[in-house]
């Protein structure tokens, strides 16, 4: 799949011409002219002294904010308050998405590393002339699968089509992941298998609507405060129960906790469902109509007697009773999971289990009910039909022909450029890296030299490579620091596109702010790397995000999440977000959209399937050695992943503790000699990491957890995976604590 280079030999020079201007001020005027690349100046309608409307870029609640705007600029933000999501509500990553958009750390030019280790400021057209010819010369040499790209679920949908499509499409690459595997997949899978396309099914007003709320390894007062909120509001004196090992701020505030032994989720589901089924509290009429497989399924869950399930769970069988009963006496009850489920060696099954139970007992398509997975970026959705990574564009495969030769006709591209095979999966990229297979890696708006499982091990692996380019907002990231080449990016609010919400909402991201110095958009980047590569005749079409989504759309044509029916980025302004499926001619655009009100799935006959599995024990049991088991995960509503943009925020600083630290448990710290504050050596069989101790109820005995946002974390834990989904499981492996007095 050789592209041809004419392209790149007529034009480049004239570009080179504007690119090589001194000041960087007049040269990104004359890139971002009318015409330039994408970004434009900023439009007239946010002109002097205007509000303009805007979703959150971070979580994937999707808040929308109030952009307060001077001569066109951002001066400060308010939640909306007529938005269907968060009603005039914002956490504070929201209320601080601007002021970290100001910071030394920014990436301001592109930098290079000389051959004697160096790193260099340079321009543009250095960059871009080097990334191409490194690239071109090790596909040149090793095949083209010796490149790959690792992307997001943090950019607009139209930025990573545009990436997915220019990697495969226009460079030739076969590989190209996000880190949205380290999060989603499990849910992706689960739902494809499930339903026969990945698709959660519900809408925040849900929340409000169930008289039953099941929370399954989910976090919502931390990870999710304004869907916690929404919850909140239910008037119905929601039965809430949370299943988690940890007394999160969220199991505080439920009405039942089940903490459970880690990893054990799927037993208790199936030993709920053996109550349920003996009881005969099932929906026999639903079952009929709508899913497959119940009868093998009941045959399943026999073995899952109360006294098993409450010995692998290390639940008192009233529990497990109570939690049977709230769900058949609940008239609308929903099953909600998020990392505590999808983080696991067995995370798609157990995400079938909870699926399972929504279908045997008719508890989906209705108000208040649903088998729901929420999402963790702000735009997870997008990228999981538009990525062009794990499925094609609009949730093709890759493997099927005449999907390939539609999206080819769609394109108007020759199908041959379409890959006829999936790409790996992330870890398999990482371990292609290991084995000298994959000499060039590109990564785009995600940091796995802190956020990747066995740290010390990627860390190995990231340095194998030939050649490292790494896309990003900040020059300091811990990737960043690694890159061969660092391309300097705009982040959110600096350009313009859509993300797509855990409840499939679609909603606008607008350029409010300057990118700083030389920055770019991933927009405008993307289209400077297929200039340069000489396949932009392949993207004549693509010449704006608005340009994308009209492809896009047209990509979604007759697809259960088809938005035929949006007409243009204001339509989805106007109607507070706009929720797949739209397709056009199908009435005026409602508000709340939930899915399967029918009874009918996706697949061919239109039924839901019952899957399961023998559940396996910990990859990772505690040992002698090793005792307690580490979980892992958020934090604080003010930190956000690897910190790179919220630690940028003074006033998020002092939310949380600057010093990694660690949950222990009273009976554990007194048997470890540990006080409040000291410093405490953890230690797995792959690495150590230093963390003050935190004593508190909040873990059981056995048990401690540190949260992900701290740059070591990852030295601890265990690279095992889910089979199905290839998701890392982060949340359990062995550690031993010591008092350190160092
Ligand atoms: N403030 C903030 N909000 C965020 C993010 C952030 O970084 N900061 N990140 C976003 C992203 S990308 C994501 S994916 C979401 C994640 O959102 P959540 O999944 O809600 O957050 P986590 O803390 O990773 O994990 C949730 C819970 O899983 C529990 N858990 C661990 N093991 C098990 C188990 O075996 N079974 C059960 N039932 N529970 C278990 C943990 O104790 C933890 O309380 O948050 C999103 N929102
Ligand atoms: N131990 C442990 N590890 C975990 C988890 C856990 O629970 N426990 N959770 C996992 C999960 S669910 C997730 S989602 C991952 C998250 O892991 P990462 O994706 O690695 O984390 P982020 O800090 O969000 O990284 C995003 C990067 O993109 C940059 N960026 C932001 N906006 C833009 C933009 O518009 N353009 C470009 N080019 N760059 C931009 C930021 O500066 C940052 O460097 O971590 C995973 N790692
Ligand atoms: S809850 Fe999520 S989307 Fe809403 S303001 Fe906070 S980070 Fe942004
Ligand atoms: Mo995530």
């Amino acid at each position: 799949m050789s592209v041809s280079t004419k392209a790149a030999e007529t034009s480049a020079p004239k570009l080179r011409s504007l690119l090589h201007q001194r000041d960087g001020q007049f040269t990104r005027e004359l890139l971002l002219s009318p015409g330039g690349f994408g970004l434009g100046k900023v439009p007239e309608s946010h002109k002097p002294d205007a509000v303009t409307k805007m979703v959150c870029g971070y979580c994937s609640t999707g808040c929308s904010l109030n952009v307060h705007l001077q001569k066109g600029e951002a001066v400060s933000l308010t939640p909306s308050r007529d938005y269907p999501v968060n009603l005039g509500m914002a956490c504070p990553k929201g209320w601080e998405a601007l002021s970290v958009l100001d910071s030394k750390e920014r990436a301001f030019t592109p930098i290079i590393r000389r051959p004697n280790g160096k790193r260099e400021a340079t321009d543009w057209d250095t960059a871009l002339t080097t990334f191409v010819s490194r690239v071109r010369q090790i596909q040149a040499e090793h095949g083209n699968d010796a490149v790959a790209f690792l992307s997001t679920g943090q950019m607009p949908t139209e930025e990573m089509a545009f990436l997915g499509a220019l990697a495969k499409f226009g460079m030739g690459m076969l590989h190209g992941d996000g880190n949205t595997r380290q999060c989603m997949a499990s849910a992706v899978v689960a739902y494809k298998q499930a339903f026969g396309f990945d698709a959660p099914p519900y809408t925040y007003q849900d929340f409000e609507e169930s008289d039953v709320i099941v929370l399954v390894g989910a976090n919502l007062c931390i990870a999710h405060p304004i869907m916690w909120e929404r919850v909140m509001r239910n008037p119905h004196k929601p039965e809430i129960i949370v299943v988690d090992p940890r007394c999160t701020e969220t199991a505080m505030q439920a009405t039942q906790h089940l903490r459970l032994y880690p990893k054990s989720d799927m037993d208790l589901f199936y030993g709920i469902a053996r109550i349920l089924i003996a009881n005969d509290w099932v929906d026999r009429d639903f079952i009929a109509s709508s899913t497959n497989g119940f009868e093998e399924f009941a045959e399943h869950v026999e073995h899952f007697t109360l006294e098993r399930v409450s010995a692998s769970t290390r639940l008192p069988a009233e529990q497990i009773e109570s939690l049977a009963r709230a769900i058949h006496q609940g008239k609308r009850v929903s099953f909600w999971w998020t990392m505590g489920v999808n983080q696991s060696y067995q995370g798609v099954r157990t995400a079938q289990s909870l699926i399972n139970l929504a279908l045997m007992t008719g508890n989906i398509g209705r108000p208040g009910t649903g088998a729901n997975s929420i999402t963790g970026q702000c735009n997870a959705m997008g990228s999981r039909l538009f990525s062009n990574t794990t499925s094609l564009l609009g949730g093709y495969d890759f493997t099927n022909a005449e999907h390939r030769q539609h999206v080819a006709d769609q394109l108007h591209i020759d199908p041959a450029r379409i890959p006829s095979e999936n790409s790996q999966s992330y870890d398999a990229i990482m371990e292609g890296i290991l084995a000298g297979r994959i000499k060039a890696l590109w990564v785009i708006c995600t940091n796995p030299a802190h956020s990747w499982i066995n740290q010390n091990q990627a860390l190995d692996i990231l340095d194998r490579l030939d050649f490292l380019v790494v896309q990003d907002m900040y020059s300091t990231t811990e990737t960043a620091q690694l890159a061969d080449l660092l391309l300097p990016a705009a982040g959110w609010g600096e350009k313009e596109g859509t993300f797509i919400n855990s409840e499939r909402r679609i909603g606008v991201l607008k350029r409010v702010a300057r990118a700083p110095g030389q920055a770019l958009s991933d927009f405008s980047i993307f289209r400077l790397v297929a200039h340069y590569w000489g396949c932009e005749d392949l993207f004549e079409e693509w010449k704006t995000p608005q340009d994308v989504f009209e492809i896009l759309k047209r990509l979604s044509a007759n697809r259960p999440c088809d938005i035929t029916g949006i007409r243009d980025y204001q339509m989805i302004d106007e109607c507070g977000g706009i929720q797949w499926p739209f397709p056009q001619g199908q009435g005026p655009q409602k508000q709340e959209r939930r899915l399967f009100e029918d009874g009918r799935f996706y697949h061919e006959d239109e039924r839901a399937r019952f899957l399961f599995d023998e559940p396996k024990p910990l990859s990772e049991p505690p040992s002698k050695k090793f005792p307690f088991i580490l979980l892992t995960g958020r934090a604080t509503a003010s930190q956000w992943h690897t910190q790179t943009r919220t630690a940028k925020s003074a006033v998020l600083r002092k939310l949380y503790s600057r010093d990694p630290y660690v949950e222990i448990s009273p009976d554990d710290a007194r048997e470890q000699g540990v006080g409040p504050n000291d410093w405490v050596l953890i230690e797995s069989q792959r690495g150590r990491v230093k963390a003050k101790a935190f004593i508190t109820h909040a873990v059981l005995p056995g048990q401690v957890f540190v949260p992900m946002h701290y740059s070591e974390i990852n030295k601890l834990t265990d690279a095992v995976f889910d089979p199905h989904s290839r998701q890392p499981s982060y949340k359990a492996c062995a550690v031993r604590l010591s008092r350190s007095y160092a």
